[in-house]
């Protein structure tokens, strides 16, 4: 018998192009925040870091500045490997490098990322600035796992810093937590870095500030579903918005369209309908206190052991204990 099922285009099996017919074919219309990071919006997002208003990068570098030495000499060995998830260009992870040169003459860092080119930057830097350090750099997701990684006789310091945790759901986040957990062995330690709760003005302005690379950020996932789908956003035709959810301590990123219209993907044969003021919610950076780290991390299948923040209480670094 012959199915006469509609065939789904091509480009809906696609990451993208499923991700977007996901959450564009739902109500309300969502999409992920990793369609913001094609080559332009990791070029944005490194621009957001040096934001004035943008103060996460800043705060938590200062924590780094000041307590390094303290947080290596809390894991309490001697032969300590990094991993870095999600590392990037690795900028911030100099100083907790050369905390642990300081302390043990030599060290393998595995940094862990999808971007190559980012990988590259970061190794070439850190060998060159760092001697010492042997950089074991892998490409992949890893949120897909870490991979075999050799701790050999010592003990693994996994660096999980900026608060990239806080774009993740919370049960999205303790699965993440609980799949690193099972990678490593008991006594394995994690480096946790987290945005905290604070005044709705500081947190509306970090996602909203008043250059517009934020704005510019967020509109580029319409570029990019144009580039890669041939739809037709017009960009003008959005406006960014950022909100406080405090019910759920998020902040909440939005591009809200200006008036009714319809926006036609043809390589996912799809029009999709605008209502005025109806708004794709693009991304959720959720902010901790204390305690809510500290029962992530427990859900995760962590103890925290130590933490560290700045004088504002703004950021806040956690080590925990596998
Ligand atoms: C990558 N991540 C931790 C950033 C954040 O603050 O949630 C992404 C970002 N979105 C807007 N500005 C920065």
């Amino acid at each position: 018998m012959t199915s006469s099922l509609p065939r789904l285009p091509e480009a809906a099996s696609t990451p993208i192009g499923s991700e977007v017919w996901r959450g564009l074919t739902s109500f309300p219309k969502s999409l992920s925040p990793w369609l913001f990071y094609d080559e332009e919006g990791s070029r944005l997002f490194e621009a957001i870091t040096e934001l004035p208003e943008y103060y996460p990068t800043r705060t938590e570098r200062g924590i780094f500045a000041r307590y390094a030495d303290e947080m290596i000499a809390a894991c309490g060995m001697q032969d300590l490997t990094l991993v870095e998830l999600g590392a990037g260009t690795a900028t911030k992870t100099g100083l907790l490098l050369e905390a642990a040169v300081r302390r043990q003459g030599s060290l393998v860092y595995h940094p862990i990322d999808v971007s190559e080119s980012a990988l590259g930057e970061a190794t070439r830097r850190i060998e060159a600035e760092i001697p010492g350090v042997s950089v074991c750099p892998r490409v992949a997701d890893y949120t897909q796992g870490l991979g075999s990684l050799d701790a050999s006789s010592g003990q693994l310091l996994i660096l999980y810093i900026g608060s990239s945790i806080g774009n993740f759901e919370p049960q999205e986040a303790v699965r993440l937590l609980r799949g690193v957990r099972r990678q490593i062995a008991p006594g394995d330690r994690l480096l946790l870095g987290v945005d905290m709760v604070k005044d709705r003005g500081t947190l509306c302005r970090a996602y909203d500030d008043a250059a517009g690379v934020t704005a510019a950020f967020n509109m580029n996932v319409l570029t990019r579903i144009n580039c890669e789908l041939g739809a037709s956003f017009r960009t003008k035709l959005f406006r960014h918005r950022a909100r406080w959810n405090e019910q759920y301590s998020r902040m909440e990123m939005h591009l809200e369209s200006l008036l009714a219209q319809t926006v036609a993907i043809p390589a996912l044969d799809l029009e999709i309908r605008f209502a005025r003021g109806e708004s794709i919610h693009t991304e959720n950076s959720y902010k901790f206190t204390d305690a809510s780290v500290t029962a992530l991390l427990e859900q995760g299948g962590f103890h925290v052991s130590r933490s560290w923040t700045d004088e504002a209480g703004w950021f806040g670094v956690y080590m925990a204990t596998a």
